[in-house]
């Protein structure tokens, strides 16, 4: 069957909200972040009435009896309270394992000048989000892991404002990620909330990278919303002594097009400078680097000269304390780690991180992989899980496009191999580009022992830039795969984007006894003498760098829910392994 077949609605959108507004941090915000109310609803009867039908006194009334005789069956005023931004999961020991819907209500007063607009902001919430202003519908969302705003303009009143917001982690088969997968569904307002004041029109969006190929050619866009689209805006980066002025066309758009002598971010040197757009009363600055990633047979070539990727994978959890990371200090704490391993590189896994992340990641010279959690197995019949996660591929992509560190877009992790599910993803991997011709397109494969060798043969490797792999030598199966050779029929690099093995650190025995800390340092030596003789290998991703929740991991007295094969543990203490990977990464910056 022919790609083009598969193809469903492209264009739709599967949050009912605001487009998109990028570069957040360089807005005139206020914070919502803080103490909300919330109620824990595990049959919903918020949002259903007793037919199961979406009810018209739900918890978004945010009502009060109106006299002593009156019945409501809630009170946001007397509930609990709860920390945004923050995961329900750790914060109260009853939601450890909770998975259902919490109802969260803030509230606030706002003066809005007349002419301005209003937009709530919302960094990340997981899974399924419904918010209400004041009793207003505002719009849903789906996918726990990207940003997504709502106009309340016309919404929004001076005093009193009571936002609700319903936020469902059910696990369901037709979502993405699916009910399975080895980390911890923590639910909740996980990422910060805000408001985003704006003229009437104002600067949504850009695209300010150089061009695919290009160390000297500046291309993209720039993007007006409001009723003033067709507007003179000037674009300027001070530093570089370039400022040229653009016409946006009758649907606020401005294609950018300029050459400039910039010197270029890398690892080494992450140069950032501070870009200006101008549309008439708005002004938006940016900070940005400028570089060129591209792939030449099997090598990756970072501003033309070839670069070893020395990574390391990252789940999303906070690194000295319990559940997800959502300060900009847990990011920080996180790269310093992977910074003190040698890496120049991360695998944010499995899905898009806090922005905290890869704008530290362009701060502190760090080349990003970003991942959408198209994971393990994926209801790939269903038309809508298609566009849900090109809608999460959409977000993943628009936030982060001016990031200089993220070099690669990845579509998906060990998914089966069918007909079916190749086509979905080769056909994201063209939405990938569409939205996105400045960087490499990726996935961790599927991949086939036969005899002697590996095979790196996955179909859906034709459809990228860099070959992605995950292997358990050594931990899932025995030893006899490291004296296999690899393969693959792709002229492509090849990133090995997990290995690795668990190990409870402070348990000492002799490297054959698992769980010890010398079982893991002994697997990651022999890692390195497999990967040290594939000629194609271009990068290198372990499992992973702290231990983190699963609760596939039950394990008493060892995992306790928590996947070992962290380098470091849940309270930041170092295993074995981690000195041995700084050591060989050492090596390889020889
Ligand atoms: C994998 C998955 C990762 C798991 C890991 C493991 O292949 O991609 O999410 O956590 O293996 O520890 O088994």
């Amino acid at each position: 069957m022919k790609r083009s077949l598969l193809i469903f609605v492209l264009s739709a959108t599967f949050a009912f909200g605001a487009d998109l507004i990028t570069n957040v941090d360089n807005r005139d915000t206020t914070s919502l972040n803080g103490s909300w109310r919330m109620i824990i609803d595990p049959y919903e009867s918020g949002f259903y009435d007793y037919r199961y039908n979406e009810s018209r006194w739900g918890y978004f009334r945010d009502a009060e009896p109106r006299d002593k005789s009156d019945l409501v069956e809630y009170s946001f005023d007397k509930a609990e309270l709860i920390s945004v931004p923050g995961d329900w999961n750790s914060q109260m020991e009853k939601l450890f394992l909770y998975e259902g819907t919490v109802w969260y209500r803030k509230t606030f007063d706002y003066q809005l000048d007349e002419g301005k607009r209003l937009f709530v902001y919302f960094g990340a919430a997981n899974y399924e989000t419904i918010a209400y202003l004041n009793d207003k519908k505002l719009g849903r969302h789906e996918g726990g892991f990207t940003p997504f705003c709502f106009e309340i303009t016309n919404h929004v009143k001076p005093k009193d404002n009571s936002l609700v917001v319903k936020v469902d982690n059910k696990r369901v088969e037709t979502a993405v990620p699916t009910v399975m997968s080895d980390w911890w569904n923590y639910g909740g307002l996980t990422r910060r909330v805000m408001l985003i004041e704006e003229s009437e029109t104002f600067i949504q969006d850009s695209f300010i990278q150089l061009e695919q190929g290009s160390r000297s050619q500046i291309a993209g866009w720039v993007q007006l919303e409001g009723s003033e689209k067709q507007q003179e805006i000037e674009l300027s980066i001070p530093e570089a002594g370039i400022s040229k002025a653009f016409r946006t066309d009758e649907n606020g758009r401005a294609e950018i097009s300029l050459k400039a002598d910039l010197q270029l971010w890398s690892p080494q040197n992450p140069k950032l400078y501070d870009v200006v757009i101008e549309a008439g009363g708005s002004r938006l600055e940016n900070q940005i680097g400028f570089r060129s990633i591209e792939t030449k047979g099997d090598e990756i070539l970072l501003n033309g000269s070839p670069v070893y990727l020395r990574g390391i994978c990252i789940h999303e959890e906070a690194p000295l304390r319990e559940g997800r990371a959502f300060l900009k200090e847990d990011a920080e704490i996180l790269l310093e780690w992977a910074k003190q391993l040698n890496c120049n590189f991360v695998r944010l896994a499995h899905y898009p991180h806090n922005e905290y992340m890869t704008r530290l990641a362009d701060q502190m010279g760090i080349m990003v992989w970003s991942e959408i959690p198209l994971y393990w197995t994926i209801s790939w019949e269903n038309e809508k899980v298609y566009k849900n996660a090109l809608s999460q591929l959409d977000e993943m992509i628009n936030r982060d496009k001016n990031k200089a560190s993220v070099i690669m877009w990845s579509v998906a992790n060990e998914t089966p191999i069918s007909r079916r599910r190749t086509e979905f993803l080769a056909s994201l991997t063209d939405e990938a580009r569409k939205l996105d011709s400045t960087r490499l397109i990726t996935a961790a494969l599927e991949k086939h022992t036969r005899g002697s060798s590996m095979h790196v043969d996955d179909p859906l490797g034709k459809y990228l830039d860099v070959l992605g792999c995950n292997e358990y030598e050594g931990w899932y199966s025995g030893d006899k795969g490291f004296s296999r050779t690899w393969e693959t029929p792709y002229n492509k690099p090849l990133v090995m984007s997990e290995f690795g093995g668990g190990a409870l650190q402070g348990y000492h025995a002799d490297s054959e006894t698992r769980w010890s800390e010398e079982f893991q340092a002994s697997l990651y030596e022999k890692q390195f003498g497999m990967l040290n003789k594939i000629d194609f290998l271009r990068g290198t991703t372990p499992w992973i760098l702290r231990d983190f929740r699963s609760p596939r991991r039950p394990l008493a007295d060892i995992q306790d829910f928590y996947n070992r094969k962290g380098l470091i543990s849940e309270r930041g203490e170092k295993k074995k392994a981690f000195y041995l990977l700084q050591e060989w990464y050492e090596e390889k910056m020889q």
